[in-house]
């Protein structure tokens, strides 16, 4: 026990396909036998979770009884209840039956489209029985390789129909749920539509009840593509998207590691944790923090919770260095900017015409501001000291 030591307080949640991955891949079968889910419950409360998260076919396997439905969900409700456990977020696998492999919600398909609305709206029933109040969308078959086979225009009014359709349900059924979009750029799909969370951010502003819609960044998701995923969180942060996080790491330009929270990209993980603690003096994060991540295929079971524990411990490792590091005196005097709330104040308001002129009269000097330093080198100098753990 020390002070990075995992606690309920600190809402890290894990899937139960992520501790329970038994490691699989595209070129070999499984290392690791299958593990219950209320033994994974037990497992990872004893680890120092706060919550597990759920596919509805990771709990219920498809095919089964309303019967032997009901009886899973009891056992698993007993679990939950016996290890000061909850669900925050669940989900619909839209993507393993072979009748997704053309999509589910933009299948050219009505059949699989209506499927995949039926086996939604179970879904959400099951995480409501279950006491989740977040319900991620992560659209892993929508998408192409043939892009000829339907236009792009229809897949996103086919997405949309579907998204609109479900918040009714929600809301007609007085459900106290919010959904979160998942964004990917590929995989398993050659190309997959709404493929960043910008992209979602977008379709969400189009949507009927885009107030109960957010969005869900995964760390691999926005870096598969190269991108920066802080600045992808904090665009959702800034727009009150942020309903959702899948925390994970990841390799620039490779397939979907899913590999433990900061093991590729301490920086980024520093950066990002950062910016949800709110250490820099913004709004923090105040939700879940869910790793949607998987042990090597290397690892045994005693391995898987290595790597559960593992996630956590440097989560609050890069949130007490952010906190050292924002309140580091030499950072907050570089941190202090150039402020001049008179001259902000001639077009902060929007434009008017007095403003305009006075704005326009004004020598700004550019060749003298051009010439003055702003000293980011040390102040990164000093976030890789706090980093390095030598500050
Ligand atoms: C993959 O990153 C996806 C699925 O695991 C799940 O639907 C979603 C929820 O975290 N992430
Ligand atoms: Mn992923
Ligand atoms: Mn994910």
């Amino acid at each position: 026990m020390d002070a990075y030591t995992p606690t309920r307080g600190d809402r890290f949640t894990f899937g139960l396909w992520t501790v329970g991955n038994r490691g699989s891949d595209p070129f070999g079968g499984p290392v690791r036998d299958h593990i219950d889910p209320c033994e994974i419950v037990r497992n990872l409360a004893e680890c120092g979770a706060f919550g597990v998260n759920l596919h509805d076919n990771d709990l219920v396997p498809l095919g089964k009884s309303q019967k032997e439905r009901d009886t899973i969900v009891s056992n698993f409700k007993r679990a939950l209840s016996e290890n000061d456990m909850v669900v925050p977020m669940a989900t619909t696998n839209l993507f393993s039956h072979p009748v997704f492999k053309d999509g589910a919600f933009t299948s050219n398909d009505p059949r699989v489209r209506a499927f995949a609305l039926q086996k939604t709206m179970d879904g959400i029933d099951l995480g409501v029985e279950l006491g989740a109040k977040l319900y991620v969308f992560w659209g892993g078959r929508e998408g192409t390789e043939a892009d000829a086979c339907r236009d792009v225009r229809t897949a996103i009014e086919r997405m949309r129909e579907a998204m609109n359709f479900l918040t009714g349900y929600v809301k007609a059924n007085g459900y106290d749920l919010r959904f979160a979009l998942e964004a990917k750029p590929n995989e398993p799909r050659s190309e997959n539509y709404f493929p960043t969370t910008g992209h979602m951010l977008h379709f969400i502003s189009t949507l009927a009840d885009e107030e109960m819609v957010g969005v869900n960044p995964e760390v691999a998701h926005e870096v598969m593509s190269g991108l920066s995923f802080p600045h992808a969180v904090g665009q959702a942060m800034e727009a009150g998207k942020l309903f959702h996080i899948d925390l994970n790491s990841q390799k620039i330009g490779r397939y979907d590691q899913d590999l433990r929270f900061g093991s590729e990209d301490p920086r980024q993980a520093f950066l990002l944790v950062r910016l949800l603690e709110g250490t820099g003096g913004g709004e923090p994060y105040r939700g879940p923090l869910h790793f949607d991540a998987h042990a090597y295929r290397s690892e045994d079971e005693q391995g898987v919770w290595e790597f559960a524990r593992g996630n956590m411990r440097t989560y609050k490792i890069l949130k007490a260095k952010a906190r050292a590091f924002d309140s580091d005196p030499e950072v907050c005097e570089l941190l202090r900017c150039h402020e001049d709330p008179e001259l902000e104040a001639l077009w902060q308001a929007g434009y008017d015409s007095k403003r305009a002129q006075s704005l326009r009269q004004i020598d700004l000097k550019p060749d003298e501001v051009a010439r003055i330093g702003l000293r980011y080198e040390r102040l990164d100098q000093l976030m890789m000291e706090h980093i390095f753990g030598v500050r």
